[in-house]
């Protein structure tokens, strides 16, 4: 099947007279038939990735990539005068992830696809998936970001279940998208929906009825969750997400010929993260249902699922009160009144009980108790589980631990992202690489090799044009691509310190206002989206897009200094953003960074981390050497050990430092009054200096030194360069490749 034979059957047309939506309706008839072409089952046992969160990306492209044809269809769709970049804008992204919890489940299911495992996904349709992040008065406004089409990536299937709430029942219809593994098969990407959603309660930004479940359940991605509405809303969506995984799970291994004593040898269920841990009690309870003892149930349950932990952060490990449990789930409460009860007769410490003393119920608890399997997402992230967040637990099921350090597919973040790397690699190295990630090392030998190093740096000075230009097509603010492009992305979190970033950039401000201006212009990029019920976090964005305002407005200071807030930050712009990145920050407070993944994309195309020993920065910093990376602050244990005392004082530093001070007064400054809001600003700057629970001042003195020090090596060319090199010889052990083959040597044990 050829697209011209597409176009001309669908539209009666030639490519050349098809205009690019024609072109785009095409191209997915064409993928789809392919992608479908490679749908198969290898074994009997599959492994079910269950997440809230699958942040998919735009998906033309990659599957073009993966099944092999991308260049073809490039050719064919250039020598017909048409553009295959213009046809890529045509597609919307969908929101459906937070961060990198969500594009690692992404990341996951191409690995899965690629490496030949029977492998399905299974999460939430929303409609209108995250929000869409408008800037208006330099503040973060929310509005829905709709991406559901009448043709797209989803595949309407016949299969519907009923899932049943307190009092009410509701009818699910299931979805797919093709998740096409690279020169492999294809699995699937199965997402539930609710056949009587109504997209039109949305009212005024992202505000809807959060009682009407019938028509609300799959709108949005984390609904706000600052009421008790909101609380609800948020188990009805997970228990309707793991009701709907459940039945179709014992759907198919039944079609399989299991004998549900048997599923551990059928199914392994991969929880990601607390989300969908009731999948525990609800497959108990089903089978229960099917006449199994209920003991014989937890036992067979507990063989099939494995937990990951993606976070130490007691925020956001999940505690649901029992009251909301009983009025949206009673049916799963005495199962899970059951598994507390087993705990309390087997250990007596209050801290393993799954519902404790206020009647909440840890869902991390039941997921460890629960599971074979307990993973954290690199090296560090699983011994501080071991050592401190979990030590309990760790003591009685040392055996259940494990790490999987995260890792990225290579396919969507060198192969498509950097096509002109990628060109260069395969010239160094041929194409092995591509199946192979560990193949890159074959690049280090070219490390002195002059002019292999000018074709990296002209590599990145053209992403670096491609980006300024496309920030100044999508945002209208000029930047100068001979500048070193520093540039931090990811969720907002005050753990991940986007304040500290921004008090560099203030220090850097008042110090070229005193004359002292870099050797090379700078440009710090932001991209980054808040929770909008975080107030802190809206409170940073403020902050950052007051400061772009003054400092790009400076005829002063921005010739040398600029600020960039990209807007809306999702895959895409990811994708045009790291390869034009000079230098990646990774500068979470040590301890409180799982992993980090952006860390490893970075790295792979070529950009220099300036970061903490955090999370996977650890493990980057093991691999390339002191000399090609910039490590600063406290490491973790200090860390732990002054929250373990309470010992942080933000004063004493503040009163100590005269460069931090003025740093923090500037952030309520004439100045910035001028463009900003007192509240939000005196907010924030309150909260840095009276409480900085992530503790930005004790690292701002290194963090200026060692950022200084990269600036200034910045401009020794070919020895920069050179840091690239190792960089990226060193990113083959992040392919998410390897991550999954651990998976399942360890975990799925799937043929
Ligand atoms: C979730 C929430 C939700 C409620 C508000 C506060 C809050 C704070 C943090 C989180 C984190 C949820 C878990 C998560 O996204 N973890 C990320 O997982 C990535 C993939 O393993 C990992 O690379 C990141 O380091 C980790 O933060």
């Amino acid at each position: 099947m050829k697209l011209s034979e597409i176009i001309m059957s669908r539209f009666n047309k030639t490519i050349k007279d098809a205009d690019n939506k024609e072109i785009y309706q095409g191209l997915l008839e064409l993928t789809h038939k392919l992608s479908e072409e490679k749908v198969k089952e290898n074994g009997k046992k599959k492994i079910y990735y269950i997440s809230a969160e699958f942040l998919i990306g735009k998906l033309l492209s990659n599957n073009l990539i993966n099944l092999g044809i991308y260049d073809e269809v490039k050719n064919e769709l250039s020598e017909n005068g048409k553009n295959i970049a213009e046809i890529e804008e045509i597609e919307p992204e969908p929101s459906l992830g937070n961060g990198g919890l969500g594009r690692l489940a992404a990341c996951f299911l191409d690995s899965m696809a690629t490496l030949g495992l029977d492998g399905d996904g299974i999460g939430l349709n929303y409609h209108f998936g995250l929000f869409k992040q408008v800037f208006k008065n330099n503040l973060q406004t929310a509005t829905p970001d709709p991406w559901i089409e009448s043709e797209g990536w989803l595949i309407k299937t016949d299969k519907t279940y009923t899932v049943s709430f307190k009092g009410r029942k509701v009818t699910s219809r299931m979805y797919d998208i093709n998740v096409t593994g690279y020169d492999n098969k294809t699995n699937k990407l199965h997402l539930f929906d609710i056949e009587t959603i109504d997209e039109s309660i949305v009212e005024e930004g992202i505000d809807f009825d959060k009682n009407e479940i019938e028509k609300n359940l799959t709108l949005f991605l984390y609904p706000d969750d600052s009421d008790d509405a909101g609380r609800k809303l948020r188990i009805f969506q997970q228990y309707f997400m793991v009701s709907n995984g459940a039945q179709l799970i014992l759907e198919e291994v039944k079609a399989k010929g299991c004998n549900l004593y048997d599923l551990p040898d059928y199914a392994v269920i991969q929880i990601n993260d607390t989300h969908p841990t009731m999948v525990i009690p609800e497959l108990i309870r089903l089978l229960v249902a099917e006449g199994i003892e209920m003991d014989d149930a937890i036992d067979i349950v507990s063989r099939t699922c494995a937990y990951t932990n993606h976070t130490i952060l007691a925020e956001a490990l999940e505690k649901w009160p029992v009251s909301y449990m009983k009025a949206v789930v009673p049916q799963l409460m005495p199962i899970i009144e059951v598994l507390d009860d087993k705990v309390r007769r087997k250990f007596d410490d209050e801290k393993l009980y799954i519902i404790d003393r206020d009647e909440r119920v840890h869902m991390a608890h039941i997921d460890i108790h629960y599971c074979f399997s307990v993973n954290g997402v690199a090296k560090l992230h699983t011994d501080i589980l071991k050592e401190t967040e979990l030590n309990h637990f760790y003591k009685i099921y040392p055996e259940k631990f494990n790490n999987k350090t995260n890792g990225i597919t290579f396919r969507r973040w060198l192969l498509h992202s950097n096509p002109e790397l990628t060109e260069l690699i395969s010239e160094l190295i041929g194409d092995g690489y591509k199946k192979d990630a560990s193949e890159l090392i074959k690049l280090k030998k070219f490390k002195d090799d002059k002019e292999v190093l000018e074709k990296l740096l002209n590599i990145k000075q053209e992403n670096k044009t491609a980006l300024k230009n496309y920030i100044y097509e999508t945002q209208k603010i000029e930047i100068d691509d001979k500048s070193i492009f520093d540039i931090q992305i990811k969720r907002l979190h005050e753990y991940k310190r986007q304040q500290l970033n921004a008090l560099y950039i203030i220090n850097k401000y008042l110090e070229i206002k005193e004359g002292k201006k870099p050797e090379t212009p700078i440009t710090c990029i932001f991209g980054a989206k808040a929770a909008p019920a975080y107030v802190i976090a809206q409170d940073i964005i403020h902050l950052i897009l007051c400061l772009q305002e003054i400092i790009n407005n400076d005829p002063e200071v921005s010739p040398y200094l600029k600020v960039v807030m990209i807007e809306n930050y999702n895959v895409t712009k990811a994708e045009k953003l790291i390869p034009a990145c000079d230098i990646s920050e990774q500068i979470s407070l040590a301890s409180k960074e799982a992993s980090g993944t952006g860390n490893m994309k970075f790295m792979l195309n070529g950009a220099v981390t300036l970061g903490t020993e955090d999370g996977a920065n650890v493990e980057i910093h093991q691999l390339v050497g002191d000399k090609n990376i910039y490590i600063f602050g406290e490491l973790s244990d200090v860390v732990v050990k002054r929250y373990a005392e309470a010992s942080y004082v933000a004063k004493d530093y503040y009163k100590k430092s005269k460069k931090l001070k003025a740093a923090v007064d500037f952030i309520t400054s004439k100045k910035m009054l001028e463009v900003g809001s007192k509240e939000h600003l005196e907010r924030l700057k309150n909260e840095l200096i009276n409480k900085d629970w992530f503790m930005t001042f004790p690292d701002f003195k290194s963090y200026v030194k060692t950022k200084d020090k990269a600036f200034e090596d910045y401009n020794q060319r070919h020895k920069w360069a050179k840091k690239m090199l190792i960089n990226i010889a060193n990113a083959g052990y992040f392919s998410s490749d390897r991550t999954i083959s651990e998976y399942n040597k360890d975990i799925w044990k799937l043929k």
